[in-house]
């Protein structure tokens, strides 16, 4: 890395290692990797508003966006964090990760694949110490949840690497609010293992109207909106479920800035005062959410600063509470957002989230420093470069 710049610690860059693309390639439908016609690069196609364009689509502009390297090579992921400054990156599986397969009646057949998968990310640090580290893939299947124990067991002992796991907000198929997450959330609490949690389902399509459907927004409205409701759904849910009470010490860390959470938090607590059934509930003793939002905000979750703006990271800041500039983390979302045009080698997306935080904190100061690098190395116990 350049040395005139402070070095960047990126917790939010995702990766498809070799197996996930295999399995990927043999499937037909999402998510799924196809060729088109007209198109050297064949296509990922990943996310359920694409659908509708999968059936019908369109020979100028089909479905997804264009394999490249990014997604898969270490060299483009080493390559591309010496451009940006990053010294260190915490890679993670991209969505949807394994949710495709929890389907099969047989829980075991998502345990190989995600022990594949870790195995991938573990060979991938040890090929740049010091320089990557990764969350892992958990085999989360409906009919056992103790499958994920061994799994979870070795991401300590085996995994020398990974400090956390990435999840959906799907969980078992019932959302973070489901009683058999418990299982998962108490063996992750006790390994001290940090859950990111990542959105993939946005929104429904129908919810962005005809013209979204027919593709004429492009996707930004199930990232710009889908994405960040989906993840401040699934925190809510957890959080009135009294998850965070049962298990105080889990840690989660928000993907883009808590979603919505920073700035609806406030109206959550809000609606939890004024709501009449959980007033009754909570008179006739039959379950009070312990601690306010705030309080959950401020010690057991974490966000990224994956929010390309300052007002969303002051935001986040804020809701983090009086020392919430130690509790956001920078992210990149590597290799989403990649730019457009040939021959542009810096990435517009990543200026913008450094950027953020540079006039946010100001260039160069403490807090700057803190959120860009050692927030992630105290948080995460990574080795300083
Ligand atoms: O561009 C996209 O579809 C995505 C995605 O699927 N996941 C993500 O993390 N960022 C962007």
């Amino acid at each position: 890395p350049q040395t005139n710049k402070p070095n960047i610690v990126d917790i939010h860059t995702h990766m498809y290692p070799a197996s996930y693309i295999k399995l990927l390639e043999s499937r037909n439908t999402i998510p799924l990797i196809r060729s088109f016609p007209g198109h050297p690069e064949p296509r990922l196609v990943l996310l359920p508003s694409e659908v509708p364009l999968l059936s019908n689509p369109s020979p100028s502009h089909p479905p997804g966006r264009p394999l490249t390297e990014a997604y898969t090579s270490l060299d483009a992921k080493i390559a591309f964090m010496d451009k940006h400054n990053i010294s260190i990156s915490v890679l993670s599986l991209a969505n949807p990760w394994l949710e495709f397969l929890s389907t099969s009646p047989d829980p075991s057949s998502l345990l190989e694949p995600a022990l594949r998968i870790n195995v991938e990310f573990e060979v991938m640090c040890n090929q740049h110490p010091g320089r990557l580290y990764f969350f892992g893939v958990l085999p989360l299947h409906p009919e056992n949840t103790l499958c994920a124990l061994p799994l979870v067991l070795s991401m300590k002992m085996k995994f020398k690497h990974c400090r956390g796991v990435i999840i959906g907000t799907n969980g078992l198929g019932k959302g973070l609010d489901d009683p058999d997450m418990e299982d998962v959330f108490e063996m992750l609490e006790e390994d001290d293992l940090p859950i990111f949690l990542h959105p993939h389902y946005g929104l429904p399509n129908q919810v962005f109207g005809e013209r979204a459907e027919k593709g004429e927004y492009g996707h930004v409205l199930s990232l710009a909106l889908g994405f960040p409701m989906e993840t401040t759904v699934a925190v809510s849910r957890m959080y009135l479920s009294g998850m965070f009470d049962k298990f105080p010490k889990l840690k989660v860390i928000l993907a883009h800035g808590g979603g919505t959470l920073p700035f609806l938090a406030a109206r959550i607590e809000s609606c939890i005062r004024h709501d009449g059934y959980l007033h009754k509930k909570e008179k006739e003793g039959r379950g009070k959410i312990k601690r306010s939002i705030w309080e959950v905000l401020n010690s057991q979750v974490y966000l990224d600063a994956v929010v390309y703006g300052e007002v969303g990271l002051k935001a986040a800041i804020q809701a983090s509470g009086e020392r919430g500039v130690e509790r956001l983390m920078f992210g990149t979302d590597h290799p989403f957002f990649p730019p457009l045009e040939e021959g542009e080698e810096e990435w517009g997306s990543v200026v913008m989230n450094t950027e953020a935080v540079n006039k946010g904190l100001g260039e160069g100061s403490k807090e700057a420093r803190m959120v860009l690098e050692e927030n992630a190395i105290k948080i995460l116990n990574l080795e300083k470069p």
